[in-house]
């Protein structure tokens, strides 16, 4: 018997539930077939209704050549079908992948909230979605975006859902400006371009005109927009949330994903060539991470701050998605891990109609008047209707929440559950009172009795919008502030009116005069004089380039070589990099198999057409003769030590880095003299666990003349 909370007591009116279930309640008069949804349980092809088909290659017709004849229901149906199998995409966030996982609470978050799944020892099955937000369902991984950083928690007490971003602030401060950031940042109207880039006019001229976008700017400019991998990114829940413990007590939150892997990005070079080569980049890496065993984690922590009336913390306000609260000034507290660990056996079914909604909370955790949240709350529960078909969606597999439901929603396009009884309404005395409500302390969700008051207004809090526009940049290291300022070149350089660059520069002359200076001298403009922010603290844990070593897990070696090449030490190095977790792809002139100089026979994963250098995180040339006549393989080479990767070789592939002006005494380039030892592949694994080697690239600095300068 399911659901309908059958042989539970309710409290309050004494009434005990119907033993044979309820008037109301879901399936509780077994109905064999219309609760299981058929779908591929016969072993002969059927039609939808279940007769068996003799033939499916050739339509019914009036002769051999035709004409086809109305009367053929399977032809009708299949093509039918056909014609209706596509849903809307997302109005946002179209383009994304999604995985299983499961979530170990530490325990810790049990004094600040009653939520079941955070509580000691609690085991919670979880889907995740990431996602990109500007393009189509069909555009590239690894454009320059925010990402999307969707969890669906499975709770015993309902379904959890976090649905935030890899950057921990927003655009906007309010959801009512939303169509109009998305209006402006999707393809232009007029002739739908470009996809999937915020590099064109409209949207530079939309955020060069909204005060609060500068923080933003800065992050989205930054290489957290072109990820390395999702398994490499960091997630924010963004806004405030107010957690509730047993004993009523509440305290403001805000949720950060730590990645065990660090937290990493392409270069733009690598970003730009990949989403050519291989648009799937991120889908495909985290597929054939999870596929391989190197299941990535991410730890949950929150920063918590008292719960007080003006909901403020050390001056930045909690309900402003635009702000964050440094790290040094509250540390994120884990409270639990999640592992990814299963790919979903059917996309459309899971990444495709998952449904996340901000309003998905259990008890313990609640919402707060932050104004984007609020517009939120309203927002993801209508699109779904509109892209699921319907108010049923919450019945859809991956939808459901692992616990009984009994919502008295009735009916409506699409209902799977074949409901029983009369009285989907409450209150009810015909049906025994049911389904009871749950008080509090039987799992109730109850709101935090916020005290709310102040006169109707569409005002917004004053705040200041560039402080931390200016601390995100002076916190990061030259080398990120150098990306950070080639992206804004990039992206203005393709606005095409010219008083959008002006606005945009002089908002950046308010945020810090460097910055300014270095982007104009990129555009070939004077840089505006504003009024740049003056101290402001720095945070280095907003740095993403630390002194650090990082697992090396599902990471991606090349191994190039060709015919009469050293097949037996390319199988040495695989085997001692496959026991790091790492993964080896030979890359050869030609597909199949090249034949060793030892007689040995190594199978090729990729030949050079089918890979580039952007597909690894360090490359290897192995003791092989034939390679070094071929120029674009020594470009191939050089591509990855630009991009600052780890470079290896031994044997004759040392004279090809030299050959690529690879001087083999700088840090990152691993050679040996000796074939390929273990302590070779020792030495190309340590490289790999620092992402890459900065220290090779000098920066060359570009700074125009400041209006108003001497130079000026
Ligand atoms: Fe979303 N957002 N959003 N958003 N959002 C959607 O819901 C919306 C915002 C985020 O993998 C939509 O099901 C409004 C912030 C993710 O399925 C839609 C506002 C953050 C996803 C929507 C925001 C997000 C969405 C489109 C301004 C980070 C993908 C399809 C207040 C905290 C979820 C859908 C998935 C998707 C509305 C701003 C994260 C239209 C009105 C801030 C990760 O409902």
């Amino acid at each position: 018997m399911a659901g309908n909370g059958a042989g539970r007591r309710s409290r309050g009116n004494g009434r005990t539930s119907p033993e044979n279930g309820s008037s109301n309640g879901h399936d509780l008069i077994p109905v064999p077939r219309a609760s299981k949804v058929p779908a591929q349980d016969s072993e002969f092809l059927t039609d939808a209704q279940g007769h068996r088909i003799e033939h499916t290659d050739d339509s019914l017709k009036a002769g051999a050549r035709g004409p086809s004849l109305i009367e053929d229901f399977h032809l009708r149906e299949k093509i039918t079908h056909f014609d209706h199998e596509r849903i809307p995409e997302r109005v946002v966030h179209a383009r994304g992948v999604g995985v299983h996982g499961v979530f170990e609470s530490y325990g810790t978050a049990s004094e600040l909230t009653c939520a079941a799944f955070l509580q000691p020892e609690q085991t919670t099955p979880l889907f995740v979605r990431f996602s990109t937000v500007v393009g189509s369902r069909g555009s590239a991984d690894t454009v320059r975006d925010v990402r999307g950083f969707a969890v669906k928690f499975y709770t015993s007490e309902g379904v959890f859902d976090l649905v935030g971003n890899n950057i921990p602030v927003f655009f906007i401060r309010d959801a009512i400006k939303f169509p109009d950031l998305i209006h402006a940042a999707k393809p232009e109207p007029d002739r739908e371009v470009p996809q999937a880039q915020t590099a064109h006019t409209t949207f530079w001229d939309f955020v060069s005109l909204i005060p609060e976008s500068p923080h933003m700017l800065m992050w989205a400019m930054s290489d957290r927009a072109i990820p390395r991998s999702l398994r490499m990114m960091e997630g924010f829940g963004v806004h405030t949330f107010r957690l509730v413990n047993e004993a009523g007590d509440t305290s403001l939150v805000k949720f950060h994903w730590k990645p065990r892997l660090g937290v990493h990005g392409l270069v733009w070079e690598e970003a730009q060539t990949l989403a050519g080569t291989d648009p799937d980049f991120h889908r495909r890496d985290l597929y054939n991470a999870i596929g391989a065993g190197a299941y990535p984690q991410w730890e949950l922590g929150v920063q918590v701050f008292p719960d007080t009336a003006d909901e403020m913390f050390e001056g930045i306000d909690l309900l402003d998605s635009t702000k964050l609260v440094p790290e040094e000034l509250a540390p994120v507290q884990p409270v639990g891990l999640m592992t990814l660990n299963r790919n979903p056996t059917n996309f459309f079914a899971e990444t495709e109609q998952v449904a996340f909604h901000v309003g998905h909370v259990v008890r313990g955790i609640d919402v707060t008047n932050d104004p984007l949240m609020q517009g939120r709350l309203f927002s993801y529960l209508d699109t779904q209707l509109t892209r699921l078909g319907g108010p049923n969606f919450a019945q859809i597999p991956i939808n459901r929440p692992t616990v009984p439901v009994n919502d008295n929603h009735r009916d409506g396009f699409m209902q799977q559950a074949v409901h029983q009884g009369r009285t989907p309404y409450l209150p009810n005395g015909v049906g025994g009172g049911c389904p009871y409500l749950a008080p509090d302390e039987r799992g109730g969700y109850v709101h935090v009795p916020q005290m709310v008051q102040g006169p109707k207004t569409r005002e917004r809090a004053p705040t200041d919008d560039n402080l931390q526009a200016a601390m995100f940049y002076r916190s990061l290291t030259p080398v990120e502030q150098d990306h950070l300022v080639n992206a804004f070149r990039f992206e203005l350089g393709k606005v095409d009116v010219p008083a959008v660059v002006d606005r945009m520069l002089a908002r950046l002359a308010d945020v810090d005069a460097d910055l300014c200076a270095q982007v104009a001298a990129g555009l070939g403009l004077m840089a505006p004089a504003g009024d740049p922010v003056g101290d402001a603290a720095v945070s280095p844990a907003l740095r993403m380039v630390r002194e650090e070593e990082y697992p090396t897990d599902g990471r991606v070696v090349q191994v190039l070589v060709a015919d009469g090449g050293d097949a037996a030490g390319v199988q040495l190095l695989r085997d001692e990099l496959l026991s790091a977790a790492v993964a080896v792809h030979v890359v050869a002139p030609h597909k199949g198999a090249i034949a060793g100089a030892d007689g040995l026979e190594l199978t090729v994963d990729r030949s050079f057409l089918t890979s580039c250098a952007a597909e690894c995180d360090a490359l290897v040339v192995a003791d092989a003769g034939a390679l070094l006549d071929d120029p674009g393989v020594v470009s191939y080479v050089q591509e990855a030590y630009r991009h600052h990767k780890t470079v290896g070789a031994w044997g004759s592939g040392v004279d090809l880095l030299r050959q690529a002006g690879i001087g083999t005494d700088q840090p990152g380039v691993a050679v040996s003299a000796r074939g390929a030892t273990k302590t070779f592949a020792k030495a190309v694994v340590t490289g790999l666990a620092r992402h890459r080697h900065w220290e090779r690239a000098p920066l060359l600095v570009l700074t125009a003349p400041r209006a108003g300068s001497e130079q000026a």
